[in-house]
């Protein structure tokens, strides 16, 4: 988009306040609005990551009827499975967090929806998956998208081919006709339009691992301070703080606020999580001591109780770690 002459004089008029006011520091000008606190993340507000080239054709038209999956490698029965199939199966709801692995502290790219689906499980059972010898299972999709999980955890209960997303068939965007939803495990892993399942004896390296990041795919725990943003203006001293925190394959037992850069902690009250796979809402009462601007982080603690760490790491190559803070500027105290 063109630099109108308008905009132009409006970016520097912004710029020139900023230097010119007195008592008007530069944070203000990365204030971030506060952010709605949901259960669920509705279909059309939740993140979507289509790097492929080809995933363009595929969050557009797709015949469903022309579809089909094949399962196949270390299996008895070879299967091709159509959209109809994969319908007349029994299937289950299960409410899961997916996250993507580019997620920085206090980022946006992840959400929470009720999934239904298959049971990835039985239908390995079904096929005669060899349990003697098959270590990975690997996905692949109509974009030319691949990756795997090992063996084991594709034999848990909770791993899911899921084709129904917040009671809506599956967004195209979001991996129509069916994509895998496996909790605990970064975006990356759960691949969308799967065309093909192998089972398969070895070692897999998918597209990202091919490039260097992590096969393993575990999400770092995650907190968030969604209410008020970053550089809001608070009237009185008492304020309601709201947030999300997520332990990835693990549930969170408590979340914690420090409102003197790190030293010390106080417990936010948590509210029930939708299943073991979600992400929790906190909530935390403050009375602001005194007027002027006020440093809050929080960090979270999972059902292990392993801190969340405050250490920085940058997304590559295994996910980011790091603690999210806010400003806050309490007015009339
Ligand atoms: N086939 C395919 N699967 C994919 C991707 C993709 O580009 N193609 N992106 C992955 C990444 S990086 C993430 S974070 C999630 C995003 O899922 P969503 O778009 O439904 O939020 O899908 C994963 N599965
Ligand atoms: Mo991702």
């Amino acid at each position: 988009m063109p630099v109108s002459r308008r905009g132009f004089l409006t970016l520097s008029g912004l710029a020139t306040a900023a230097f010119a006011l007195p008592g008007c520091d530069l944070g203000s000008m990365f204030a971030v609005p506060p952010r709605d606190t949901v259960y669920f993340t509705p279909n059309d507000k939740f993140y979507t990551v289509n790097f492929m080239d080809a995933s363009y054709n595929f969050t557009r038209d797709l015949d469903v009827e022309q579809w089909n999956m094949v399962v196949k490698g270390a299996v008895q029965n070879r299967l091709v499975m159509k959209w109809r199939d994969l319908l007349n199966r029994e299937s289950f709801d299960q409410a899961v967090t997916l996250m993507c692995i580019d997620t920085l502290p206090g980022g946006t790219s992840l959400g929470t929806a009720m999934w239904r689906g298959i049971s990835l499980k039985k239908l390995l059972q079904d096929v005669g998956a060899d349990e003697e010898t098959a270590r990975d299972v690997i996905f692949r999709a109509a974009d030319g998208y691949h990756d795997s999980i090992p063996f084991s955890r594709a034999m848990e209960d909770d791993v899911m081919l899921a084709y129904l997303m917040n009671g809506e068939k599956l967004p195209k965007d979001h991996g129509f006709p069916v994509r895998l939803v496996v909790p605990g495990l970064y975006g990356i892993k759960n691949v969308k339009w799967i065309t093909e399942i192998e089972v398969y004896n070895g070692d897999y390296q998918g597209y990202w691992q091919q490039k260097g990041w992590t096969d393993d795919g575990t999400i770092h725990i995650f907190s968030r301070i969604d209410s008020p943003g970053h550089y809001q203006a608070l009237q009185g001293q008492s304020q309601r703080l709201r947030g999300i925190a997520f332990g990835g394959p693990e549930t969170i037992r408590e979340v914690q606020l420090s409102f003197d850069k790190e030293k010390t902690w106080v417990s936010a009250d948590l509210e029930a999580p939708l299943s073991p796979y979600t992400w929790v809402i906190w909530n935390y009462d403050w009375a602001a001591p005194k007027a002027g601007k006020h440093y809050v982080a929080v960090r979270a603690i999972d059902a292990k109780g392993k801190v969340q760490t405050a250490e920085i790491a940058r997304p590559q190559p295994a996910g980011a770690t790091g603690l999210h803070s806010i400003v806050v500027d309490v007015l009339n105290v």
